[in-house]
C-alpha cells in the first residue's frame, strides 16, 4: 500500500510540471507547426535563380487586352502577349504601319475584354502549337502562335454579341468555336426582342475564318467540346430571351446546349443553311438533331468535359448543384450538390472534380463516380480562397490526360492579400497543391485585371517548339545591302541594326516625303531586340532577332531628328543612334549609306575641327 501510494505521490508530483510543459509545448508546437507548414509551402514553389519553372501559366488578361504568361510552379510573371491592345514596350500595334497595328486595327477597336485562353492538341495532348483567346466586346477571336509567343491573327466573327465561350472542337481541332452570349437580331438588324437569337459559331482554327453558325434562341455561355468529334457542349442561362435581368431567372430550369457537329458538317454540304452576313446559318429547326437542348438548373455558367470525355458538366451558379450529363445519350447522370455558387469545375484526371464556388469563396474537390453513384461521401474536400473565385484550372485539365498536380484559382476580388494600392486592388491567383488527398493553398500572386480564366502547358510540350530568332524574311535586308531608294516623295529606307549600330546611320529626305524604314534586325541571337525610336515623330518599334519591322513616317520640319535603340543591347548601346535629316523640298538629297565617323566641315584644317574634348 506504502509503497503503491509513493508510487502515484511520484506520478502526481510529475504530473504537474509535465501539465505546464504541456501547455507551453502545444503553443509551440501550433507555431513550429505552422511554420513548418509555411516552410514546406514555399519548398514546394521555390524555382531557384536560373532554374525553369515546370509550367507555362497563361492567364487571360481580361480587360486589359494581353495575355499573362507565369511560371508554375514559382508564381513569377514571365511574359506578356499583347493582343487587342497596343504596347508600347513590347513595339505591338503602336504604330500604324506595323502589321500588329493594321491586324488590330481592321478587325476593331484598339482594346478588348479576354476571357478564355485555349491551347492546340493533338491525341489528347496539348501540342503546343497554337493558343486561342476571345475578345467578347468586340466579336473576335485570334491566335497565338507558341512557336513566338506572337499574335498572329485576329478575326472578327460575324453575326455574334458578346463572344464569350471558345473551345477548339475536339479531337481534330480543325475548328474553334465561340459562343455568342449576347441576342440580337442580326436577321433583320431590328431591335424586336421577338427576333432575337445567338449563334454558336464555328471558325477554321488557322485563319480564324468563320465557317458556319448554328443559330440558338437564348444565349450561349461556356463552351467544352465532347472528346469523340460528336458534340459540342455551351451552357445557356437566358433560355428565356429575356432582355432584363429579373426576365433571365424566371425559369427554373435552363439548358446545356449539345450541338451535333458532323449533321452540321452535312447540312451544310446539302445546302441545308441560310446565308446570313456572308456566313452560313443552320436553323435547328430545319435541321432536327443538330441541336440538343438539356434541361439543368437555373441559369448554369461552368461546362466542362470531363478526361474521358464521359461526362459534361454544368456548374449551377444559381443552384448549388453540378449536373452531370453523358456526353453521349446527353442524359443527366446526377446532379450533385457542391456548394454556394459554383462557378466552373476543373480535373485531376484521377476521377475529382474542382469545382470554384462564387459565393463560399471555395474550392471543392469531389469525386465524379460516387456523385453518379449516390455514395454520399463524394465530397472529398474543401478549401478556402481569397476572395469569391471565378474560374479555377487545373494543369492540362482540359486533355485527356490532367497532370493531377496544380490547380490556379482565379478569385475575384483581393482585399487584404498584398500591399493597399489605392481603391482598387490588384487581382488574386491563388495556386493550389492538389497532388494529395487534402488540397493545401501554398501561394497567392497579383495580376493585372482580370484573368478570367487560365491554361497550363508543360514546359516539355514547348521545350523543341520555342524559335530561338525569327526566321529571317527572304526579302529582309541583309548586312551589307542596305539601301535608299526613292520615287518622287516616297522614300523607302532598307536598314539594319545589328549590336550596336543602325545602317544607314544618316537619311536624308524632305519634309512632307512619305517614309517606310524597313529594318531588319540581323541578329542571330535570342535575345537580342533592338528598339527604334525616333524624336518627333510619334515612333517607338522593337525588332526581335531576325525580324523585320516597318516604319511609316511623314517626314516633320526641316531639321535633325534622331532615331535611337530604346532596348538596352550593349555598351554601345547609348550610341546606337542615327539621323533623318529632314530638308527643306528641292534641297539636294544624298543617298550614301556609309558615313565617316566624324563629318568634318568642308575646308576647316584638324586644328579648326578639335574640340575641347579631343
Ligand atoms: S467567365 S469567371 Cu468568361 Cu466564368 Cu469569367
Ligand atoms: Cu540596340 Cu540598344
Ligand atoms: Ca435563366
Amino acid at each position: 500500500m506504502v509503497h503503491m501510494k509513493t508510487t502515484s505521490l511520484i506520478a502526481l508530483a510529475a504530473a504537474v510540471p509535465l501539465v505546464l510543459t504541456g501547455c507551453y509545448s502545444d503553443s509551440k508546437s501550433a507555431k513550429e507547426k505552422a511554420d513548418s507548414q509555411a516552410a514546406s509551402a514555399a519548398q514546394r514553389v521555390y524555382v531557384a535563380p536560373g532554374k525553369l519553372d515546370d509550367y507555362y501559366a497563361f492567364l487571360s488578361g481580361g480587360q486589359s487586352g494581353s495575355v499573362f504568361v507565369y511560371g508554375i510552379p514559382s508564381c513569377r510573371f514571365i511574359k506578356e502577349i499583347p493582343i487587342f491592345e497596343p504596347r508600347a514596350a513590347l513595339g505591338y500595334a503602336n504604330n500604324a504601319g506595323s502589321e500588329s497595328y493594321k491586324r488590330l486595327r481592321e478587325s476593331g477597336p484598339m482594346w478588348g475584354d479576354m476571357h478564355h485562353p485555349v491551347l492546340s492538341q493533338a491525341d489528347g495532348r496539348y501540342d503546343g502549337k497554337n493558343l486561342w483567346i476571345n475578345d467578347k466586346a468586340n466579336g473576335r477571336v485570334a491566335r497565338i502562335a507558341l512557336r513566338t509567343f506572337e499574335t498572329v491573327a485576329i478575326r472578327h466573327v460575324p453575326n455574334i454579341q458578346g463572344a464569350h465561350g471558345l473551345a477548339a472542337y475536339l479531337p481534330s481541332g480543325k475548328y474553334l468555336f465561340v459562343n455568342g452570349e449576347l441576342e440580337h437580331d442580326f436577321a433583320k438588324n431590328g431591335t424586336d426582342a421577338a427576333d432575337y437569337r445567338s449563334v454558336i459559331a464555328f471558325l477554321d482554327a488557322e485563319s480564324l475564318e468563320t465557317k458556319f453558325e448554328v443559330m440558338i434562341v437564348g444565349n450561349a455561355d461556356i463552351a467544352s467540346s465532347g472528346k469523340d468529334g460528336r458534340y459540342v457542349f455551351s451552357t445557356m442561362y437566358n433560355t428565356e430571351n429575356a432582355v432584363t435581368s429579373e426576365g433571365m431567372i424566371e425559369r427554373d430550369r435552363d439548358a446545356v446546349a449539345a450541338i451535333d457537329v458532323p449533321l452540321a458538317e452535312k447540312a451544310l454540304a446539302e445546302g441545308r443553311f441560310t446565308k446570313i452576313n456572308g456566313v452560313p446559318v443552320i436553323k435547328p429547326e430545319e435541321v432536327p438533331g443538330v441541336l440538343t437542348l438539356i434541361p439543368v438548373p437555373k441559369n448554369p455558367h461552368g461546362c466542362n468535359v470531363t478526361p474521358d470525355g464521359k461526362y459534361v458538366l454544368a456548374s449551377g451558379k444559381l443552384s448549388p448543384t453540378v449536373t452531370i450529363i453523358d456526353a453521349h445519350t446527353l442524359k443527366v447522370a446526377a446532379e450533385p450538390e457542391v456548394g454556394l455558387g459554383p462557378l466552373h469545375t476543373t480535373f485531376d484526371g484521377r476521377g475529382n472534380a474542382y469545382t470554384s464556388l462564387f459565393i463560399d469563396s471555395q474550392i471543392v474537390k469531389w469525386n465524379i463516380a460516387k456523385a453518379i453513384q449516390g455514395d454520399p461521401t463524394y465530397i472529398v474536400d474543401r478549401v478556402d480562397v481569397h476572395y469569391n473565385v471565378g474560374h479555377t484550372k487545373a494543369a492540362g485539365a482540359d486533355t485527356s490526360y490532367p497532370s493531377g498536380d496544380w490547380l490556379l484559382s482565379l478569385n475575384k476580388l483581393s482585399k487584404g492579400m498584398f500591399l493597399p494600392v489605392g481603391p482598387a486592388m490588384p487581382d488574386s491567383q491563388e495556386l493550389i497543391d492538389i497532388s494529395g488527398e487534402k488540397m493545401k493553398v501554398v501561394a497567392a500572386f497579383p495580376s493585372l485585371p482580370e484573368p478570367h480564366d487560365a491554361v497550363f502547358i508543360s514546359r516539355q510540350a514547348l521545350a523543341d517548339k520555342v524559335a530561338q530568332t525569327y526566321e529571317i524574311s527572304p526579302t529582309a535586308t541583309k548586312l551589307g545591302e542596305e539601301k535608299i531608294v526613292r520615287n518622287g516623295s516616297q522614300v523607302d529606307v532598307y536598314m539594319t541594326c545589328i549590336r550596336s549600330k543602325f545602317i544607314p546611320e544618316q537619311v536624308e529626305v524632305h519634309e512632307g516625303d512619305r517614309v517606310n524604314i524597313h529594318l531588319t534586325n540581323v541578329e542571330t541571337v535570342r535575345n537580342m531586340t533592338h528598339g527604334f525610336a525616333l524624336a518627333d515623330h510619334g515612333i517607338n518599334i522593337a525588332v526581335d532577332p531576325g525580324q523585320t519591322q516597318v516604319v511609316p513616317l511623314i517626314a516633320g520640319k526641316p531639321g535633325t531628328y534622331w532615331y535611337y535603340c530604346t532596348w538596352f543591347c550593349s555598351a554601345l548601346h547609348l550610341e546606337m543612334r542615327g539621323r533623318l535629316l529632314v530638308k527643306p523640298i528641292g534641297a539636294p538629297v544624298s543617298d550614301s549609306i556609309v558615313l565617316e565617323a566624324r563629318p568634318r566641315a568642308q575646308g576647316a584644317d584638324k586644328k579648326a575641327a578639335k574640340t575641347d574634348y579631343e
